[in-house]
């Protein structure tokens, strides 16, 4: 089929990207060229025509109406990027917040929240994933500080608004902290869960969609949930972090929700928590790991979850950016991860951190070493690889999975931006068709970046634009 020639003109000062298509039967994104190849007026040449922010799909409505999971919201069989900026301004309210979109064929979309207040926060964190069953990906935007999440469902031609979520006699529980979609009740539909770490009792999660069509219905758990007899507080943060894996190999996904202030000092803690029995398993630097609970530490500050050894069972990334390795008195966050091993969550391995052997770099105070994490296989070889943040030092470290073996430090790899520790790059990542997205939402005096490894993407920074990712 030729390909159809098209002329697009971006307004001055607004960066386009450029993809060249690869047709209906490839769905790998090769993203955006580097910042400096874009902007101004361009011509592209593309399949899709977009005209006055239209997309228009050559061939027959079924054709273009193809969506195939992944995280392509517009259908057009290319990924697309989500990034907080909860930052920024919106209809006139400072930190309202936005989410940038940056779609695989080059558009730029903000979306901004329903309902603009001051300091609502929109974006702070994302979850993508088809929550409507049409199998193009929705996403959906937490938004803490109106303790709402915002649902927006893929379609063709790009995202449209969806339903707006809330929690009963909400105040003060920074509902939309954290986000995961993930099949929590194995019937192979997704369901969302949302942290709400400031609800009463030490925090909550709410599931919604659990054993049902779309995101009908609500289960909300507390922060009891697998503490029996421990000690609750108000700061446990309970869902401020959220993760999901299908750690014992069957056929549904568990929650590992954080709790980084658990403990009387923020040691912090990880519960894994089955949401169809409800019930709960507590992890800590307390029990059989290689580290060891101190102030805060903030264990279970970041999670991730795949498949480090190919065994067919999920596996835990845990981030402890607050872990001090030099000096126990005068050395504060240089930061660790544990990796724990599905089902029995055996710690193999060594507790990582920027002195473990094979790993360049050194470790520095305030270096916060798994301030974040990303999980997915980076290198093709069918096993997943982790992307450790290190955003004091504005570095990410690579480790790389091998079936059988796990993580190790084979073949790592430190990526290194040259960025100030101002920037923050580190602070938020995204594994996603083998490509790393790094946020830098301190870059620009907190304006804030999004960078596709070392390249900067041409995404404006409009208030910590690369907090999050979906
Ligand atoms: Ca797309
Ligand atoms: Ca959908
Ligand atoms: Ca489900
Ligand atoms: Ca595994």
């Amino acid at each position: 089929m030729p390909m159809p020639m098209i002329v697009i003109s971006a307004p001055p000062g607004r960066a386009v990207g450029r993809t060249s298509f690869t047709g209906e039967t490839s769905v790998r994104c090769r993203g955006v060229p580097p910042a400096r190849d874009v902007g101004g007026m361009r011509s592209l040449v593309m399949a899709p025509l977009l005209v006055a922010g239209m997309l228009v799909v050559p061939g027959t409505a079924a054709q273009a109406a193809q969506c195939r999971g992944g995280s392509d919201f517009d259908g057009d069989g290319r990924r697309d990027l989500a990034t907080g900026a909860p930052s920024a301004a919106a209809g006139g309210q400072a930190r309202a917040g936005q989410v940038g979109i940056l779609y695989g064929d080059g558009r730029q979309e903000w979306l901004v929240p329903a309902d603009a207040r001051r300091g609502g926060g929109f974006g702070a964190a994302l979850a993508v994933g088809d929550l409507d069953g049409d199998r193009c990906a929705d996403l959906a935007v937490g938004a803490p500080g109106t303790e709402t999440v915002e649902v927006y469902l893929g379609a063709e031609g790009g995202l449209r608004r969806g339903p707006v979520l809330r929690l009963p006699s909400p105040g003060g529980d920074q509902f939309g902290t954290a986000l995961v979609a993930a099949d929590l009740d194995g019937d192979r539909d997704l369901e969302l869960a949302a942290g709400a770490p400031g609800r009463r009792g030490g925090g909550a999660v709410a599931v919604f969609g659990l054993r049902a069509d779309g995101l009908k219905g609500r289960k909300v758990f507390t922060a009891s949930i697998g503490r029996k007899g421990r000690r609750k507080a108000q700061t446990d943060a309970f869902g401020a972090v959220l993760a999901a894996g299908n750690f014992d190999g069957r056929g549904r996904d568990e929650l590992a929700v954080g709790l980084p202030g658990d403990g009387h000092r923020g040691e912090g803690s990880v519960t894994i928590l089955d949401a169809v029995r409800s019930t709960g398993r507590n992890i800590s630097q307390a029990g059989r790991l290689r580290g060891s609970p101190e102030r805060n530490d903030g264990f279970g500050s970041a999670l991730a979850a795949a498949d480090f050894d190919a065994d067919g069972r999920d596996d835990l990334a845990v981030g402890v950016p607050g872990e001090a390795l030099t000096d126990k008195n005068r050395g504060f966050g240089e930061g660790a991860v544990h990796v724990l091993y599905g089902p029995s969550f055996k710690e193999e391995g060594p507790m990582w951190n920027r002195l473990t052997g094979g790993l360049a770099g050194n470790a520095r105070r305030n270096d916060l070493f798994g301030a974040a994490l990303a999980a997915g296989d980076l290198n093709g070889d069918g096993t997943a690889d982790l992307a450790v943040g290190i955003p004091g030092s504005g570095s990410v470290q690579i480790l790389r999975g091998r079936r059988r073996h796990g993580l190790t430090a084979r073949k790592a790899e430190l990526v290194t931006s040259g960025l100030g520790a101002a920037a923050h790059y580190g602070n938020a990542l995204k594994i996603a068709g083998g490509v790393l997205t790094v946020g830098a939402p301190g870059d620009g005096g907190f304006t804030g970046g999004v960078y596709r490894s070392r390249t900067r993407l041409p995404l404006e920074g409009r208030g910590l634009t690369g907090f999050s990712f979906g």
